[in-house]
């Protein structure tokens, strides 16, 4: 694989590096924003959220004389609506996601693709097979075909920068959005990658084209038809494209892969015929029908979706692929092996263990200090049903809190207890739980909704001042944008009573009686309420380190109050009887957040005597 490959770089260098034809050592979001660079981008927009995240911090770092112009946008649809309007005025436009995005962004890329741009204008989706951080593992290859759109799959960093570069000018020739469709371990692996130089796209410049842009049904039927006949056009030119190729080895065995499966294929079957699409739709039908006509038994090998094999079995062609290989689930050579011997293809093998080590399981936690703890102890003591959403506090759902019923895409949180109130079947007061990033990106519609309807829901905003789930990431509440220029700053008790709520608290969630105080109060307000905690996180934008705890073991009597904060600087002595166990905090990772000591009966916390700051 690539990631192999890349310590045996002469010279590791960075993606910072200058334009260069050094080799550099760069991971495929890092490659994906050299590609863009090189290619003359003007604008690139995006949302935060893995994988994908990367792209745009990236190109900043490579972008010191601010030639492009980069933003968060509040949300996915914002992203795309800012680089399809920047395309639209001549300028070379990247928007990067990760995978669901683009459902949030699907209402302007249906659309998109019938518009085209003037200038080239590419969307990266990110997507996550075995879903190592998001909320599904949808296959958004099925988003080019049903937009029809040119779809590209970089199978390494390489791949990743080489077709960034060119889905600019495939956007341009073909006046009509590019899709790159990344996954998990092409995102984040590193490997080398030969750069090419920075080119000068110039702005083209607005052009009045109503015929184009105004979709009106009148405009957007001649234009669905232009689509279509632009991706004829691409189906003629993707049979030459030198995104796919042919590799001729022992013909007895065919396999159809692309992305980062083209590796595991080679790895695990080094003998086999392959062929190798990079550009995934349009299919290259001729270039497949020739391979399949070249060997003995044709198998596709791919994650997710059968998107190619439905499509090859379309053309008539016997295939395999799902009969062998997962349809859920990321691949790995492992699950690639024990497809083609469960095929016949490779001879059974004993059988091995799927890794080669042991490791514990570490389920994720809350950091210590988090300020997300406080308040569901006290929904939780309010026996409040709560619709969650999605950021660090989705970890309320787990033990020792399980303080979260519900949790389904960004900004559901609100619709949801709006329903659940509805339904007249909750429990107990209905809370909707979301993060201030997570509230601007879909919470406002939902929160105006409440409002307007005069729902009787309590809205909790977990406000810390960050995207802290993607690492951090600036957005219209934090003050700063993505290269830390100071930026106007949403007032966000402004915007709820702006959307027609009341009721708005303000709480800081270290004190643990005025949080409970506030939500218990919220609750019990006639129509729609909003509490909002307001404590930065522990993390960002630097480490918060106040005075650390520790605990009095003659004080402590092991109730495990504290405990069931899930606080992960809290853990039981060593050695003991279990009855006679004593709580410890580990002084080191302590923040002095002082959450466990108000929670403590026993005063048993009290802050580490003669502790510095500096040491
Ligand atoms: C549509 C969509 N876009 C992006 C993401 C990635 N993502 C998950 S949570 C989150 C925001 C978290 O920020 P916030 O709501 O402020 O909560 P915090 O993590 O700071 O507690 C993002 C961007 C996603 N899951 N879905």
């Amino acid at each position: 694989m690539a990631a192999s490959k890349a310590s045996a770089s002469p010279e590791p260098a960075t993606a910072t590096s200058p334009a260069t034809s050094r080799p550099l050592l760069l991971s495929g979001n890092e490659a994906i924003a050299r590609g863009a660079r090189e290619a003359g981008v003007r604008v690139a927009t995006g949302y935060p959220g893995t994988p994908s995240t990367e792209i745009l911090e990236t190109l900043v770092r490579l972008d010191p004389g601010r030639q492009v112009y980069v933003e968060w946008a509040t949300n996915e649809k914002v992203a795309l609506d800012v680089a399809l309007g920047a395309a639209m005025g001549g300028a070379r436009a990247l928007c990067a996601m990760k995978h669901v995005g683009l459902n949030v962004a699907a209402d302007t890329f249906m659309t998109a693709a019938y518009t085209g741009a003037r200038a080239g204008l590419v969307i990266v989706t990110a997507d996550d097979p075995g879903i190592h951080s998001s909320q599904n593992e949808q296959d958004n290859r099925l988003f080019a075909r049903f937009a029809g759109v040119p779809l590209l799959e970089p199978a390494d960093s390489q791949e990743a920068r080489d077709f960034t570069v060119e889905a600019f000018d495939l956007a341009e020739r073909f006046d009509v959005p590019v899709l790159i469709r990344t996954t998990t371990r092409v995102s984040h692996a590193r490997g080398v990658v030969t750069p090419g130089h920075l080119q000068v796209a110039p702005v083209l410049g607005f052009e009045r084209a109503p015929g184009k842009f105004v979709m009106l049904p009148s405009n957007a039927r001649p234009r669905h038809r232009a689509l279509l006949e632009r991706l004829e056009a691409m189906t003629r030119e993707v049979e030459a494209s030198p995104l796919n190729r042919i590799e001729w080895r022992d013909r007895a065995l065919g396999v159809v892969t692309s992305g980062i499966t083209y590796h595991y294929v080679r790895e695990v079957y080094p003998e086999a015929s392959v062929l190798k699409l990079g550009w995934t739709h349009p299919l290259p039908q001729g270039l497949s029908r020739e391979f399949a006509a070249g060997v003995g038994r044709l198998v596709v090998v791919e994650e997710l979706e059968p998107f190619l094999e439905e499509q090859l079995r379309a053309l008539g062609l016997a295939v395999e692929g799902k009969a062998w290989f997962p349809r859920d689930g990321e691949l790995t050579p492992e699950t690639v092996r024990h497809g083609f011997e469960r095929a016949g293809c490779l001879p059974a093998s004993e059988s091995r263990p799927l890794s080669s080590g042991q490791t514990a399981t570490r389920p994720p936690v809350l950091c210590p200090g988090c300020p997300h703890v406080a308040p569901f102890v006290a929904l939780r003591q309010l026996g409040a049903v709560v619709a969650g959403d999605i950021g660090c506090y989705t970890l309320a759902a787990t033990e020792p809190l399980l303080a979260m019923d519900s949790t389904v895409a960004m900004g559901s949180s609100i619709g949801m207890a709006i329903g659940l109130a509805r339904s007249g079947g909750a429990t107990g007061p209905v809370v909707a739980a979301i993060g201030d990033s997570t509230f601007l990106h879909a919470g406002l519609p939902a929160l105006a909704d409440a409002a307007y309807n005069g729902t009787r829901v309590t809205v909790l905003i977990l406000d810390n001042a960050t995207t802290a789930m993607t690492g951090g990431q600036a957005h219209p509440a934090t003050g700063t944008t993505i290269r830390g220029d100071a930026a106007s700053v949403v007032d966000l008790p402004a915007v709820c009573r702006a959307l027609g709520v009341t009721s708005v608290r303000v709480v800081d969630p270290y004190d643990l009686a005025a949080t409970h105080l506030a939500l218990e109060q919220a609750v019990a307000s006639p129509g729609v309420s909003v509490v909002i905690t307001n404590r930065p996180c522990v993390e960002a934008p630097a480490k918060v380190r106040d005075h650390p705890f520790h605990v009095i073991a003659e004080r402590c009597t092991a109730c495990q109050a504290c405990m069931n904060l899930g606080c992960p600087s809290i853990t039981w002595s060593e050695g003991w009887h279990e009855e006679r166990r004593k709580v410890l905090i580990d002084v080191g990772t302590c923040t002095g957040c002082t959450v466990c000591a108000q929670v403590c009966p026993m005063e048993a916390m009290v802050p580490v005597p003669g502790w510095s700051p500096k040491r």
